[in-house]
């Protein structure tokens, strides 16, 4: 099925830039520039991000698409510069004559996709795998993310999200000391957090092929974040402890329109929104860059060692709620785009 609102993302983590190509929306929206870097601020905020979060203040450059602030129906580009570029023109050079192996490393870090991207891409360097495996890739994708959100504020759609648990801890405060704790140790955390759209029209998404299915669409954009490891709508990680009577969202009239006491299914029925608020919960594992290191193999001479640590964020779940708003934004935006199709608003 050809989808309507599509983006490309390149850039590595420590080359000269992020960028990205977006294509589908319609011509005459407004692009409220503050609006887009506001975005890309949260995704660098939350307690417990490390030190690259202290060099970097990411703002995006448009560079195509965008005419005095209003959409031309063109591809729109965006473009984010690297700061820490500035400490990496040699070791990111593209040019086969900078060659030098300075910040190349073999030991590979569990958990992260050293081990199985080297193998797929024949890469005896792991900086190969990491600079584009890292989650800096991200920023680019909340700028994108920001401007899906300004096509569904148009429409009325708003949104929220929520950190539910960290750690043991289920406070703002607790889950500040469980961060501290970890930092100390030299560990890293993972947590769980909720994303929520509201004032979606009903009927988003389709039952009648699985590839159609919102929820499926969601659960892909969410489960490819990195680091999240679990994805689920509404009460969905419960729905086998209660029976059907309990967990299904009775219907009941209001002012003569379908409404519902509870919201167990997370907006979504038969792949498609019912009217609801949509619900999405994830959970984001610890992130796999320890400074504690742990055992692994070193691919150059395959003996046990401990694994690589460059630097490292010891808490990103707040980070990850923000990315995952942009990335629903983006399915939702092409839904939306589907389902009233318009070359200009
Ligand atoms: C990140 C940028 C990265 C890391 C972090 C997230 O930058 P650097 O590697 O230069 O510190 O801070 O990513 C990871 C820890 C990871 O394992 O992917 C960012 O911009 O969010």
């Amino acid at each position: 099925m050809l989808e309507k609102f599509r983006f490309l993302t390149a850039g590595e983590s420590h080359g000269k830039c992020l960028m990205a190509i977006i294509e589908g929306l319609p011509s005459g929206l407004e692009i409220d520039l503050e609006f887009i870097n506001s975005e890309l601020k949260r995704r660098q905020q939350g307690y417990g991000r490390g030190g690259r979060m202290r060099i970097e203040s990411d703002c995006v450059e448009i560079t195509s698409g965008v005419r005095f602030g209003k959409t031309l129906g063109s591809p729109v580009t965006l473009v984010i510069y690297n700061k820490d570029f500035e400490n990496w023109q040699k070791i990111m050079s593209s040019r086969a004559e900078d060659e030098t192996d300075e910040k190349s490393f073999t030991a590979y870090r569990p958990g992260h996709a050293d081990y199985a991207g080297s193998v797929k891409y024949n890469q005896k360097d792991l900086r190969n795998i990491l600079e584009r495996s890292s989650a800096r890739k991200t920023a680019i994708e909340v700028a994108v993310g920001s401007v899906a959100k300004l096509l569904l504020k148009h429409y009325g759609i708003s949104w929220s999200s929520d950190i539910i648990q960290i750690g043991d801890g289920k406070t703002e405060e607790e889950f500040h000391s469980e961060i501290d704790k970890a930092k100390e140790a030299g560990d890293t955390l993972g947590g769980k957090f909720q994303v929520c759209f509201n004032n979606l029209p009903v009927g988003l998404g389709s039952h009648v092929h699985w590839d159609r299915a919102l929820d499926g669409k969601i659960a892909q954009a969410v489960m490819s974040i990195p680091a999240v490891k679990s994805v689920s709508f509404g009460s969905g990680e419960d729905a086998y402890k209660i029976p059907g009577s309990q967990f299904h969202d009775e219907m009941f009239l209001k002012d003569g329109k379908v409404n519902r006491k509870t919201n167990n299914a997370g907006g979504v029925e038969g792949g498609m929104t019912n009217g609801e608020a949509l619900v999405v919960k994830a959970v984001m594992k610890p992130i796999p860059t320890l400074k504690k290191s742990l055992n692994t193999v070193d691919s150059s001479n395959m003996t046990e060692t401990t694994a690589h640590f460059e630097r490292s964020d010891t808490c990103a779940v707040e980070a990850c709620s923000v990315v995952a708003e942009a990335r629903i934004a983006c399915v939702l935006a092409n839904e939306m785009m589907l389902n009233f199709p318009c070359d200009y608003i």
